[in-house]
């Protein structure tokens, strides 16, 4: 999967800058003896903040962005003058990033709009000059404050796909041949498990120019929640759906059974997602004669909807539809932003964590401090 384009998790270290550093400076003139204290105060380091971007579909971009930091302020200098303030840096995420704390694996933020900003790292502020210290008993103040110090700080960036619908199933249940006919897009369809390796996004249209965007996730086996199959890795792009659709198809043995065990690996993973809507649709129903249809529709289980459904043969492909809108505008319906985002469990995801060999850099802008040494010569 190291080739893959599709990034859902990238480990960032960022940092911000320093504040500048006061000076202490006296102001000499000709004819001007005593001038009086002028060391200008130092400028604010430059902070780092996260901000959402609709145009960014995945983490990509950062993968090979692992060190984000923020400049530091000039120091202040003669006359008054004010250092420069350091630059910003903003790290742009698509909507659905979910910002954790590397160290702790504490949630730290949910970016689900579009230019929604976040500060991670504030800059440090700028000292004061000496010219701030002059009062009547101490008209010549040799001192001037430091620079605060910059932060750092390392960060987990999860992307949790933002879709209306989910298709939970188990692999070759027919999810990525119902998203590419719902919709113009192109998953991979074969006749294997597993041939979904990361999530498909489709915009489903809609009677009336509406739509609403259906995720294929790779395919959930017993024990996902625990890491097995592709595991926990994708489960989480279906927590923010605000529906299920559970597929399972007709020629399975017992489909209650894989129903509950579907279920089940979902609560396990975040018991959470028992508030979602779900529907149920039996696939491939173009393998059954009407009887076997009807002697499986008393098998099913009674407390969701249901629809038995052909992607071949495109058999309630529009009912299954019909299903999905209704259910996606009921009152109950699921706000994206209104999940709970659980802290992350940092021994979890060990395969990603080899990723994370960041060398960190020697702290390269320390010459900051002396760049000025010459205005301490003034005071002497
Ligand atoms: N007869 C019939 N075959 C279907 C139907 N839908 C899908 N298939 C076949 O089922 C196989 C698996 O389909 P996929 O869409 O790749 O299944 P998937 O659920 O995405 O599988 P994974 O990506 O492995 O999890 C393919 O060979 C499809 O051609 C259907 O409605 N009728
Ligand atoms: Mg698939």
């Amino acid at each position: 999967m190291a080739e893959s384009n599709f990034v859902d998790y990238v480990k960032i270290y960022c940092r911000s800058g320093k504040g500048g550093r006061g000076s202490s400076h006296f102001r000499r003139e000709k004819y001007i003896p005593k001038g009086g204290p002028d060391g200008g105060d130092g400028g604010k380091g430059g902070s780092v903040y996260i901000r959402g971007n609709r145009n960014y579909w995945t983490l990509l971009h950062l993968k090979f962005e692992r060190h984000i930091f923020a400049t530091s302020g000039g120091s202040g200098s003669a006359k008054r003058s004010s250092g420069k303030d350091g630059e910003d840096r903003i790290i742009e995420v698509p909507c659905g990033t979910v910002v954790f704390d590397a160290d702790t694996g504490a949630y730290i933020c949910d970016i689900t709009e579009d230019k929604q900003e976040v500060l991670l790292l504030k800059g440090g502020r700028g000292g004061l000059g000496n010219w701030n210290f002059k009062t009547s008993t101490n008209q010549a103040p040799r001192y001037a404050q430091p620079g605060e110090p910059a932060l750092e700080r390392s960060v987990i960036l999860q992307l949790k796909l933002l879709a209306d619908v989910g298709l939970v199933g188990f692999p070759n249940a027919g999810k990525s041949t119902l998203l590419s006919v719902v919709s113009a897009a192109k998953p991979k369809i074969a006749n294997y498990p597993f041939t979904t390796l990361e999530p498909n996004l489709g915009i489903v249209s809609y009677r009336d120019n509406r739509s609403f965007v259906m995720a294929d996730i790779p395919g959930i086996i017993e024990g996902a929640s625990e890491g097995k199959g592709l595991g926990l890795r994708f489960l989480r792009h279906i927590e923010r759906n605000s529906l299920l659709l559970f597929m399972i198809p007709a020629d399975t043995g017992d489909i209650k059974a894989e129903y509950e065990i579907l279920h089940n690996e979902l609560v396990k993973y975040n018991p959470e997602l028992l508030t979602k809507s779900r529907v149920l649709a039996i696939t491939k129903v173009d393998m059954l004669d009407d009887e076997l249809i009807k002697a499986l529709s008393e098998e099913l289980p009674g407390n969701i909807p249901s629809v038995f459904i052909s992607s071949v043969t495109g058999a309630g492909i529009a009912e299954l539809k019909d299903i999905l809108w209704n259910e996606l505008n009921k009152e109950t319906f699921h706000d994206t932003g209104s999940i709970v985002h659980k802290n992350m469990d940092l021994s979890m995801c060990p395969i990603i964590d080899d990723e994370d060999d960041i060398a960190f850099p020697a702290d390269d802008d320390d010459n900051d401090w002396d760049e000025e040494d010459e205005e301490y010569d003034g005071d002497k």
